[in-house]
């Protein structure tokens, strides 16, 4: 596993709001990965979260864009030595230009043969904080190209999105830019980053990203976790964090549960 990147890589994610590292994974670890993302998801079944499903496995757009489960570390153990890396948060905390990363979430993101597109969205408009550190890294465990569900980006869209959550619909992949303030983002240019399995991107919160139609009849795995600066304070957004959890949170309480959101990287 990779556990270093360059200035060029730093500079190119802060220019961009996203970098390709590739080889984060080695072949074996690549595969391991998608063993322990099989097994996590046929034991997780329907439910989206370990302990409910929030949208609804019923929601036909949803299910015909991708299969979306979250928080495979809480209830399947093996996949941890994934989502628990130091020395892939070490990564996303140098991109991000902060000294402690948070586990955010871990997620799997499956596109079925012949899946719809992914509608164009920033994930931190979804997350419980506020923070421009605010990263997710997506893991190639198929190769990824324009054919078959690749990942497009908007280049240096996180530094003009804010934090509001846009209310979009889902049914068109460019919904979003239907909205006042987003209009302008049909005129630009999106970048398809092709992934051989093992490669990862990095992307802000900020950063517009969807992925293409699967024109193929075979499925495009990807396995994903988002990290969460340490110091970061609840912004009123439930989003992942469990019910218990949230009813005794208030805006402007540090998420610093270790159950939830560990420590999985720290500067020394
Ligand atoms: O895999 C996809 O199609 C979408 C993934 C995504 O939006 C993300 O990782 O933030």
């Amino acid at each position: 596993m990779r556990d270093s990147i360059n200035q060029e890589d730093i500079d190119f994610y802060n220019e961009y709001g996203f970098v390709r590292i590739h080889s984060l994974l080695t072949p074996e670890e690549t595969e391991r990965l998608r063993m322990h993302q099989y097994n996590a998801l046929e034991q997780r079944g329907k439910f989206r979260y370990p302990d409910r499903d929030i949208l609804g496995e019923d929601n036909p757009v949803y299910e015909r864009m991708f299969l979306q489960r979250l928080n495979l570390w809480r209830d399947y153990e093996p996949i941890r030595e994934f989502t628990l890396s130091p020395r892939i948060a070490k990564i996303a905390a140098e991109l991000a230009g902060v000294d402690a990363m948070r586990l955010w979430h871990d997620a799997a993101f499956i596109k079925k043969g012949w899946a719809n597109p992914t509608s164009w969205h920033f994930d931190a408009a979804y997350w419980s904080f506020n923070s421009p550190g605010g990263i997710t890294v997506w893991v190639a465990l198929t190769d990824a190209r324009p054919d078959n569900g690749g990942l497009y980006f908007m280049p240096g869209s996180h530094r003009e999105i804010d934090f509001c959550l846009p209310i979009f619909s889902n049914d068109h992949v460019a919904g979003l830019f239907d909205l006042p303030g987003y209009q302008h983002w049909r005129e630009r240019e999106a970048v398809s980053l092709p992934l051989k399995a093992g490669d990862c991107t990095f992307h802000s919160g900020l950063t517009l990203h969807g992925s293409g139609i699967n024109m193929t009849p075979h499925q495009r795995a990807a396995w994903v976790c988002a990290y969460m600066p340490d110091g970061s304070v609840y912004n009123g957004k439930p989003n992942v964090l469990p019910d218990d959890y949230v009813k005794n949170l208030s805006v402007g309480d540090y998420l610093r549960n270790n159950d939830f959101n560990p420590v999985v990287y720290r500067k020394s």
